[in-house]
């Protein structure tokens, strides 16, 4: 899905590809069954986040866990240009959500001016599809076929399938699509799931504000089975629903006391701060029908650059929901400056998700970073700490000054714990400020938190001079209710080239915010200001080791999982069990 049919216009048809029963159009700029080399190298360029290796990335698809413990992660994909338009699902794998290797794009368009568009994959371990006579690991992909006229204008939107006998790496049409006829334009992005005994999907009625419930038995023939209606923010759309279950927790990082649905929801265009959001309803799901507890709408992220967020198919039973979003916004992609090195837009890094009751405000969907250990040098930068008003030695530095610029990632995972936080001596003016800078340019990308007062956590991204674009909004902030009982404040970020992504209060908010330099940032300073006596600040700052340079050939371009990675030897193995 994206905004206008500004479709590449296609210069010939070839019938090679992926589908055996249904012929594929292949546009002879795109390879087939090789992944596309991608140059990682590139100043803006995130090392661990996901990028794609060339051209124009949007929507995560089809995301889901195989049983060897396998990442699937595909991905709305121009493999032909640095804008939206001519879509594929491009493919990646990984083993710990931070290490991903490119794979040859899954599917490819079934015609000319059809395209696919954003859906989900399920493995259908039962073989209900009757796809699988033979195996346990059969993956079916649910997607949103979208065609347009030689005259350029939207047609319609209907549900296909396709099937993968070799665990999701190749698929093929199914002949008996669509599964969803429609004659909407607007009517797209189904995610699949299992409930006790049946196939439940979420679709997006687009313009109609409306998700529809299907049911289906089979993922071939699908029931209609409810709307859930005109909930939260509206915008212009409503794009990409999922609907997914995790484990309700007795306090933020506690234990599992029960389980419950959220309906994640994504608006665009129309966002409250321009653009591409994501609201979600925490609630209940009987098989047929969602109901929201209450009638709040609550955002993933506070900032602008999170959107489309799907959550994986097949995670343990119990264990914590992992999403992914589209680190973009619909209102500037396809203008940054990214677009020079060949590629644009990463995804969020991985994020593990539970329910559970904030302070104050109530029910909230937690985001924390999945555990960054993959991608941690073993020895931190940093590791500070002192006590405020303290005649030890541990005296608040002013600031804490940290130079990263001999990081070759010129990436970092930050960690700060303030705890013993006498709350009653807090004030308007008690705050943590982190701040990074380019000492050759000038350049600073700010934050930070106020303990007092309407306690907000701030960026600001306007001190970066590589990007101007009326849209490209500088500032964002969100309201932290922290816990002045406990009196403690956990803050965790990963700063990443492009791409700084906060979790605050121990992921109770979250923000991804996209900036841009024209030099790498390369100092990070730390300071607090009016702390009450007694508090204790813990720093630890660690340099990220880059999760594309080990595939990397002489050259800097990373192929895939080709040659490449044979001639750096067994070691990447373990990465990619196709390999
Ligand atoms: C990779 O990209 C960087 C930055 O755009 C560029 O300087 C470098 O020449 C590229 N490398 C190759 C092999 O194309
Ligand atoms: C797991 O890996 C093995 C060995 O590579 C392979 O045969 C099997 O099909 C894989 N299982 C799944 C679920 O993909
Ligand atoms: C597969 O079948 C088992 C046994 O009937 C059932 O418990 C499970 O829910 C089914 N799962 C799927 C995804 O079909
Ligand atoms: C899978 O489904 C197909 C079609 O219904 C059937 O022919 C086949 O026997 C099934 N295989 C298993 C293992 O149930
Ligand atoms: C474009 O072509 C379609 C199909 O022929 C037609 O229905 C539609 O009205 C045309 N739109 C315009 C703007 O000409
Ligand atoms: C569900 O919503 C869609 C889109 O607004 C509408 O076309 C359909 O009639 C609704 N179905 C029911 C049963 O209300
Ligand atoms: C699911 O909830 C709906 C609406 O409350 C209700 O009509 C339906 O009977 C419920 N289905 C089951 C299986 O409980
Ligand atoms: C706040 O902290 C206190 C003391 O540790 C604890 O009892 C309480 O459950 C916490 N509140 C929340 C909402 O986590
Ligand atoms: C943090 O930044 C805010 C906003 O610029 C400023 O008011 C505050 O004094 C700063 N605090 C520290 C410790 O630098
Ligand atoms: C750090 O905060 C102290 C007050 O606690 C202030 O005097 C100092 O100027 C600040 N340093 C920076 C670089 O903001
Ligand atoms: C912050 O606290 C968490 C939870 O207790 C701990 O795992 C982490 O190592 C701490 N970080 C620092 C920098 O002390
Ligand atoms: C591993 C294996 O035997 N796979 C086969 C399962 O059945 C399908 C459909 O008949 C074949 O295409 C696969 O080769």
């Amino acid at each position: 899905m994206f905004p206008l049919p500004s479709l590449a216009c296609l210069a010939c048809c070839a019938s090679l590809g992926a589908g055996r029963d249904v012929k594929t159009f292949v546009n002879p700029a795109v390879p087939i069954d090789v992944p596309i080399p991608g140059n990682y190298t590139g100043d803006l360029r995130p090392q661990v986040h996901y990028s794609p290796p060339q051209g124009f990335m949007n929507d995560p698809n089809g995301m889901f866990v195989d049983a060897n413990g396998t990442w699937h992660l595909y991905y709305q994909y121009n493999p032909t240009a640095v804008v939206a338009g001519n879509q594929h699902w491009g493919h990646a794998t990984s083993q710990d959500l931070y290490h991903w290797i490119n794979q040859p794009i899954a599917l490819f368009p079934p015609e000319e001016r059809v395209y696919v568009f954003s859906g989900s994959c399920v493995v259908d371990v039962n073989n209900t599809s009757g796809f699988f006579p033979n195996q346990t690991n059969g993956v079916v992909a649910i997607f949103t076929l979208a065609r347009y006229f030689e005259n350029g204008s939207a047609g319609p939107q209907t549900q296909a399938i396709a099937y993968s006998h070799d665990g999701g790496f190749s698929f093929q049409y199914f002949k008996g699509n669509p599964v969803i006829d429609s004659t909407s334009t607007q009517f797209r992005d189904p995610k699949v799931i299992w409930f006790e005994d049946h196939w439940a999907m979420v679709i997006a009625y687009a313009q109609e504000f409306t998700v529809g419930v299907f049911t289906s038995p089979d993922l071939k023939s699908w029931s209609h089975a409810s709307n859930f209606s005109y909930h939260g923010l509206l915008g212009a759309q409503y794009e990409c629903p999922n609907l997914v279950k995790m484990p309700v927790r007795d306090r933020v990082g506690g234990d599992v006391v029960d389980e419950a649905f959220v309906m994640a929801l994504s608006v665009q265009p129309g966002a409250p701060l321009g653009g591409s959001t994501t609201q979600y309803f925490p609630g209940s799901f009987n098989g047929t029908h969602f109901s929201p507890w209450d009638s709040a709408t609550r955002l993933t992220d506070f900032a602008k650059d999170n959107y489309a967020a799907q959550y994986f198919f097949g995670v343990t039973e119990g264990s914590n929901a992992i999403n992914l979003g589209w680190a973009s916004n619909w209102q500037y992609t396809q203008a940054v400056p990214t677009g020079t090195e060949g590629w644009r837009s990463a995804m969020t890094l991985p994020r593990a998700n539970y329910l559970t009751k904030a302070t104050r405000i109530g029910w909230i969907m937690v985001n924390e970073i999945v555990d960054p250990s993959p991608v941690l040098e073993d020895v931190p930068l940093q590791l500070s700490s002192w006590e405020i008003g303290s005649n030890s030695s541990l005296t608040p530095p002013s600031p804490l000054l940290i130079d990263y610029s001999m990081v070759d990632s010129n990436a970092l995972y930050i960690d700060v714990n303030v705890t013993s936080i006498n709350a009653s001596a807090i004030t308007g003016s008690s705050t943590l400020n982190l701040t990074f800078s380019s000492p050759a340019s000038g350049e600073s990308l700010r934050s930070g938190f106020y303990f007092g007062g309407d306690t907000p956590f701030f960026v600001d991204r306007g001190g970066t001079r590589a990007f101007d674009n009326i849209l490209f909004t500088d500032k964002f902030s969100v309201a932290d209710v922290w816990n002045t009982t406990a009196g403690t404040w956990r803050f965790q970020a990963v700063i990443d080239r492009s791409i700084y992504e906060v979790f605050i209060d121990s992921g109770i908010h979250a923000g991804t915010i996209t900036f841009f330099s024209t030099q790498p940032l390369t100092v990070l300073s730390i300071n607090t200001t009016a702390l009450p006596k007694g508090t204790e600040v813990f720093v630890a700052v660690w340099p990220l080791k880059s999760a594309w340079k080990p595939f990397e050939n002489e050259q800097g371009i990373v192929a895939g999982n080709t040659s490449a990675l044979h001639r750096k030897g067994k070691r990447y193995m373990e990465y990619d069990p196709q390999f």
